[in-house]
């Protein structure tokens, strides 16, 4: 069987991990622009990586450093994408998955009228990308949004914010309509609960009730979401709007009746936040959990007409790794879980930054999802963090990279060849950027290598990594070479 003839092959990357000029054209401050680097933190405890206070905060907008807020400076794609636009295609990419910031376009979120440099730039990246025939996938909000936001209003916690972004969107559809037709809204919305902030614009000490504002902000965003997909139908017709989630599949440590009931409800937890853009309702369980937890989630009249009318088309999702649960006798209701990486699996190595290497967990991600949606799936994130070496001769020698991608497209093929519907791939990241969760350059993801250390050190110039040819291959082969 094999993929689909149209498999669309290439890469997502993310505005604030990428761009840069933070504070020029006009541009707002985001959430990312006040995220620190931490690189003595404990990569397991994900919470801490991206702790946020009111104080922290004022002492990063004290401060056009960019040193510490690697996210300020990005690799430069703001000034460097005809370059690095044209190194993806030479990959022979069908698609590039990218995001629009929302305070480029909007600095507080509160305008009237969109800052028109912002909307340029865009405008430029996609006839960038048309150039070479690499259609856009768009996320519209993918772990940035005005700071003003945040600190005016408790981010997605209050539901002022959903009209606010509903303006966003309608210009992103107005202008673009002719140029995008592959929208995602949230980036792995699931993970509010992981970090509030960075995911909602949650301050936490903020909040009076952390944990009540987390399943508000959820609501407000299903609602957005919904009615982003509704506008979105209206304005670009043959438009394909999907949801994407952090697929953090979980295995139980034992056949231990116990253990499977803990791991069902970390994968229920994991899977909520699609269940309702994809069904259109909220699971029964949830809500029981809601009731339980004593949380109660304001919804006005016509929220849950919204929800259900306006659901996604496709599926859409990341892949890192598998965790494992273990039954906890203090713990018997469904929980949120707050850390990325599980216990440990004897039976998979890990990376340097601790997720496992999981490829069997892709194929199974793929037909538990397509198992329950019954909807094209699209991997939109997918990679390996590691260490690169820059030889003085100006190459990557990165055979742990290719060994790692090529395991994954095998399970994925399997996948397929089982009846899976999936649209395509897109790796994460075809260049390095600055990593999501440790603000680190060193953590590297990309086909091309970016030279800039942790502290924006480095001449900034791009290399192809062996991978680099390896992926070229594997596209133009339709992924028959691997
Ligand atoms: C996902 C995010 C991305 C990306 C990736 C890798 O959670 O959607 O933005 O960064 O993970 O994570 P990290 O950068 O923390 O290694």
């Amino acid at each position: 069987m094999g993929l689909r003839k149209d498999f669309l092959w290439g890469g997502a990357i993310a505005a604030n991990q990428v761009e840069g000029a933070w504070n020029v054209d006009g541009k707002g401050p985001s959430v990312a622009d006040v995220a620190t680097y931490k690189p003595n933190v404990d990569v397991k405890d994900y919470k801490k990586q991206v702790q946020i206070t009111q104080d922290s905060i004022k002492q990063a907008m004290a401060t056009k450093d960019t040193t510490y807020y690697p996210k300020r400076r990005g690799i430069d794609f703001y000034h460097r994408y005809p370059e690095d636009i044209k190194l993806f295609a030479e990959m022979g990419f069908k698609t590039l998955r990218i995001s629009i910031a929302w305070s480029r376009l909007y600095p507080t979120g509160e305008e009237e009228e969109p800052n028109q440099a912002g909307v340029d730039f865009y405008k430029a990246v996609f006839k960038e990308m048309h150039k070479y025939h690499i259609e856009p996938l768009v996320t519209l909000s993918h772990y940035e949004m005005p700071l003003a936001l945040a600190q005016k209003y408790n981010g997605w916690a209050d539901r002022r914010i959903i009209d606010l972004f509903v303006r966003f969107c309608r210009t992103c559809f107005t202008t673009y309509r002719d140029d995008v037709k592959y929208w995602l809204t949230f980036n792995e919305i699931d993970s509010v609960t992981r970090h509030p902030f960075t995911s909602a614009g949650i301050i936490p000490d903020q909040s009076d009730n952390l944990l009540q504002d987390e399943y508000q902000a959820f609501h407000h965003q299903f609602v957005a979401s919904a009615l982003v997909t509704k506008i979105c139908h209206e304005l670009i017709p043959g438009s394909q709007v999907g949801c994407m989630l952090t697929k953090l599949t979980d295995y139980a440590n034992s056949a231990d009746p116990r253990d499977v009931l803990a791991s069902f409800n970390k994968n229920t937890m994991n899977y909520f936040p699609a269940d309702v853009q994809v069904f259109g309702r909220y699971p029964e369980l949830i809500l029981n959990y809601f009731k339980k937890n004593n949380l109660h989630i304001v919804m006005a009249d016509g929220d849950l007409e919204i929800l259900a009318a306006n659901t996604v088309d496709f599926v859409s999702f990341s892949y890192y790794m598998s965790m494992v649960s273990s039954y906890d006798e203090n713990n018997l209701t469904l929980t949120s879980g707050n850390t990325v990486v599980g216990g440990k699996n004897p039976y998979l190595k890990s990376t340097d930054w601790g997720w496992t290497v999981d490829p069997v967990g892709l194929r199974i991600s793929l037909l538990q999802l397509y198992d329950r949606y019954h909807k094209p799936l699209f991997i939109v994130e997918n990679g390996m963090g590691a260490q690169d070496e820059l030889t003085s001769d100006g190459k990557i020698h990165d055979d742990y990279r290719i060994d790692y991608f090529r395991s994954h497209f095998e399970e994925m093929i399997k996948a397929v060849d089982a009846g899976v519907d999936l649209m395509g791939y897109t790796s994460w990241a075809p260049i390095d950027l600055v990593s999501a969760s440790t603000s680190q350059m060193s953590k590297r993801y990309g086909f091309i290598y970016v030279d800039e250390d942790d502290l924006g050190r480095g001449s900034l110039n791009r290399y192809k990594k062996d991978s680099f040819t390896w992926y070229q291959k594997v596209i133009r082969s339709n992924g028959e070479d691997l």
